[in-house]
């Protein structure tokens, strides 16, 4: 019987080589290339008087050394900003190395391609930057105030400013609704900046073919169809004349998305100018000062609530610390403000961001993508309203839910693709029901008491979101099944460690009728699929899945179709089992999918016996037919493209038991339970891996992880000894449970999971610590030494 099919938990076939060491990731690669290195910035924000490389020259093994003014045609311009928005007035990318301004710690400055990285980074160690320092800004709240700029033609610093505001359906404002509630409830919530942690940072590796005039790039990044098209542009060359393959990654989370990034344009530029293969691999300060961070964000709210806990209005106003660039546009406070709302229906409802320029590393999305903040947000309003009416905290969320009855949901808001965020499908309560039970909710009250009786501090706390994914605006796939009776699949995305490979065969087996064992999976590779968008906003499985689907479709029918004219029987009379067409009910008539594959092109290359016999099929086609119909096209291959109408929305609740220690204030996370919905499970074990991986990271987010800036504009904890992550000890066993509601907007009925985990973890912890020690915790992460101060009324 053919196993491994959707719907099954198939362990990941990509990790037997991952975890053996046979990954082949972008430092494993151009083992004789040469390596480049970058000075950067030392300071947070300066102006450039003078560049003295003459030192660097004598390093033995130097090969060259650029600065801006070596840069030639488009690649001298800004790096493209890549999501331009109306309200973002005031975009600004940097270039590729500083030009005159410098504007945050990290920043590249010079290039220095050498034999090694290590005479490249001497060489490095030996150019002496002369520059006037300028008044840095820091701290979001400073910058806004305008005082000093980031950039002299932005005023206020004030990158973007944006409103969006859904009256009740009798058309009151949600400043009208708050103020006329029966109860009001207004305050701030601070959540610091962190950052995508990929254990392997970025890099880019570049040949150039000088016979060929083009360029082979691999690099470690989530979108090689995008790169391959920025540095076409960039460089000035057709885009067949660039290849872009990305080999394994160690994780992108989100920070891979860029680009391009500097790097992975000067790299090739250089590689193509000394006609050298270059390689450059980042080190992990590179990666803490010079990628991209996220989350930072001030937040006031105003809820107006009933007696029974209904939000009738609410009100939030978000101060996003951008950091110095604005290359993603401003899709991170969109993400916050649009998805803000989660299950709930809101009377009404207004959000209002200001994008704030910072000099600090620049922020593009990182894993949630601005939701964790919009949860955090929403839960906390939740744990108030249940704590000043003195209800439960799960009463409060039931009372505020969407019901099943009414999908589609129209939140009346825009999101991220211009389109209007109208939710799909879901079973809120269900979701809510199953977690209760879960994590032993009604139980919990006793086992607190009793735990206090010994003088322990233990606390429970829920969170829900929803979360848009799938995003458009699409994906394509590639299926050929070749005369050995294998299926390559390919699509253009990029893998970070998602199982795609496995996934992706799981759905190929399934709509062909074939042995997993049989199905390959390229994924990230140019020259393998040309057309594609990249790895983010959970979209993978609803995208590239569905678009695999069609393309097995395609094939499949040509199959049944060659199929039916040898067994002389209706093609809907058939079925594929185990990679064999047979009649259904009668399975001696039949052949296999490696015969169809043959009979597909009308030059039969049969190499083995069974194909070969097969070939005598030929003898039934018609002599006054062309071998080849018109129209049709040889082989076993298809391909297709999926296009999605808007996105899908997943969701999910969470529940924490943690415990505080009376005396020291650490904080242990006890227990965690999840129920998730992500539509049909393409592969469970895979989804819940993603969830536990997701809800690592929120932990991290929760008790951990902050960028800590001094007033210098200086990262004082750019390296993994002073930024805190949880390791696995910090990680207690996490529960989980899946509700499917099958989403109605995709052929396979699946909604994304890739981001889910992390998404509501900080405002699930702060409620867990707040229960278990009568406190306010309106930050995000909370430290001990955050909630000694708390305890003392800090
Ligand atoms: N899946 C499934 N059934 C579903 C939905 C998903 O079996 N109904 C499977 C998918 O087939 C896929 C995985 O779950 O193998 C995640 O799917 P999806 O939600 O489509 O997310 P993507 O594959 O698009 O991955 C992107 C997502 C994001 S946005 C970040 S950030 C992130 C994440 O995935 N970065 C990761 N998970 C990561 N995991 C690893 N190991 N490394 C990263 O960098």
């Amino acid at each position: 019987m053919t196993t491994g099919l959707f719907g099954e938990p198939v362990r990941r076939r990509e990790d037997a080589r991952l975890v053996t060491g046979r990954g082949r990731y972008l430092d494993d690669l151009g083992a004789g290339a040469l390596a480049a290195a970058f000075v950067r910035s030392p300071h947070a924000h300066a102006r450039i008087l003078d560049v003295d490389v003459s030192a660097a020259l004598d390093v033995d093994g130097l090969v060259a050394v650029y600065t801006w003014e070596d840069l030639p045609g488009r690649l001298a311009e800004p790096l493209p900003l890549l999501i331009p928005h109306p309200a973002l007035t005031h975009g600004r990318t940097a270039y590729p190395l500083a030009r005159e301004i410098v504007r945050h710690v990290g920043e590249p400055v010079v290039m220095v391609v050498a034999r090694d990285r290590y005479l490249a980074e001497d060489a490095c160690a030996l150019i002496r930057v002369d520059y006037e320092i300028l008044k840095p800004v820091v701290g979001v709240e400073q910058a806004a105030e305008g005082v000093n700029l980031v950039h002299d033609d932005v005023p206020g610093n004030l990158g973007a400013h944006l409103v969006q505001e859904v009256p009740s359906p009798s058309g009151v404002s949600a400043r009208q609704a708050v103020d006329t509630a029966p109860h009001r409830l207004e305050f701030r919530l601070d959540i610091e900046r962190s950052a995508s942690m990929p254990l392997e940072g970025r890099g880019v590796y570049a040949r150039w073919d000088a016979d060929d005039q083009s360029l082979r790039v691999h690099s470690s990044t989530q979108t090689s169809t995008s790169v391959r098209m920025a540095i076409a542009a960039k460089l000035g060359l057709p885009p067949t004349k660039v290849e872009v393959i990305a080999p394994d990654v160690g994780g992108g989370f989100g920070v891979k998305i860029v680009h391009p990034w500097p790097e992975e344009v000067l790299v090739p530029w250089a590689a193509r100018l000394l006609n050298r293969e270059i390689k450059w691999a980042e080190d992990r300060r590179e990666h803490f000062v010079s990628s991209a961070h996220e989350r930072g964000q001030v937040q006031h709210v105003r809820a107006g609530f009933d007696d029974d806990g209904r939000l009738l209005g609410l009100e939030v106003t978000i101060l996003h610390d951008h950091g110095a660039y604005t290359p993603y546009g401003i899709i991170v406070p969109i993400i916050t403000s649009t998805q803000l709302l989660g299950p709930y229906k809101v009377g009404a409802y207004r959000v209002e961001f200001s994008s704030i320029y910072t000099n600090t590393v620049q922020v593009t999305p990182y894993r949630g993508a601005g939701r964790p903040q919009g949860v955090f947000c929403m839960e906390r309003t939740m744990d108030k309203i249940a704590a000043y009416l003195g209800k439960d905290r799960t009463e409060v969320r039931a009372a505020n839910f969407i019901q099943p009855g009414e999908f589609p949901y129209d939140q009346g808001l825009t999101f991220q693709d211009g389109r209007p965020l109208i939710y799909d499908s879901g079973d809120y309560p269900e979701s809510l029901r199953m977690l209760k039970e879960l994590i032993g909710w009604d139980d919990f009250p006793a086992a607190k008491a009793a735990a206090a009786a010994e003088g322990r501090r233990l606390g429970i706390g829920v969170g829900c979101y929803v979360e848009g994914t799938g995003v458009g605006p699409y994906e394509g796939g590639h299926v050929q099944i070749t005369s050995d009776g294998r299926v390559h699949v390919s699509t253009g995305l990029t893998s970070q460690g998602q199982g795609h490979e496995t996934v992706f065969a799981q759905i190929a087996a399934t709509e062909l009728g074939v042995p997993l064992e049989k199905v390959s999976v390229v994924t990230g590779d140019t020259r393998r699929f040309g057309y594609a968008v990249g790895t983010f906003a959970s979209r993978a499985a609803v995208m590239s899945g569905n678009a695999i689907a069609l393309a097995c479709r395609k094939v499949r029918e040509k199959a049944l179709r060659i199929a039916s004219e040898a067994l002389e029987a209706d093609p809907r009379d058939l079925e594929i089992t185990d990679g064999v067409v047979h009649v259904a009910g009668a399975p001696s008539a039949s052949i296999p999918l490696a015969t169809v594959a043959v009979l597909a092109n009308p030059l039969r290359y049969a190499f083995d016996e069974e194909s070969r016999r097969a070939t005598q099929f030929a003898g039934t086609a018609d002599p006054d037919r062309p071998p080849m119909d018109e129209g049709e096209e040889p082989g076993l291959e298809g391909r297709d493209f999926y296009s999605p109408v808007r996105s899908t929305f997943a969701s999910g609740m969470h529940a924490a038991i943690v415990e505080t220690d009376p005396d020291t204030a650490e904080i242990r996370i006890l227990r965690y339970a999840v129920v998730h919905d992500c539509g049909r499970l393409i592969n469970p074990m895979i989804v819940e891996g993603q969830i536990h991986g997701g809800v690592a990271q929120g932990v991290g987010g929760a008790l951990y992880e902050k960028m800590v800036y001094d007033e210098h504009g200086q990262l004082l904890n750019a390296s993994f000894m002073d930024f805190l992550m949880p390791y696995a000890t910090e990680i207690p066993r996490i529960e989980t449970a899946h509700l499917e509601t099958p989403s109605p907007l995709n052929p396979l009925g699946i909604k994304g999971a890739g981001e889910a985990g992390v998404i509501p973890v900080s405002a699930v912890v702060a409620a867990a610590i707040e229960d278990a020690e009568g406190l306010t915790v309106d930050r995000m992460p909370i430290s001990p030494s955050d909630l000694w101060e708390l305890r003392r009324g800090g």
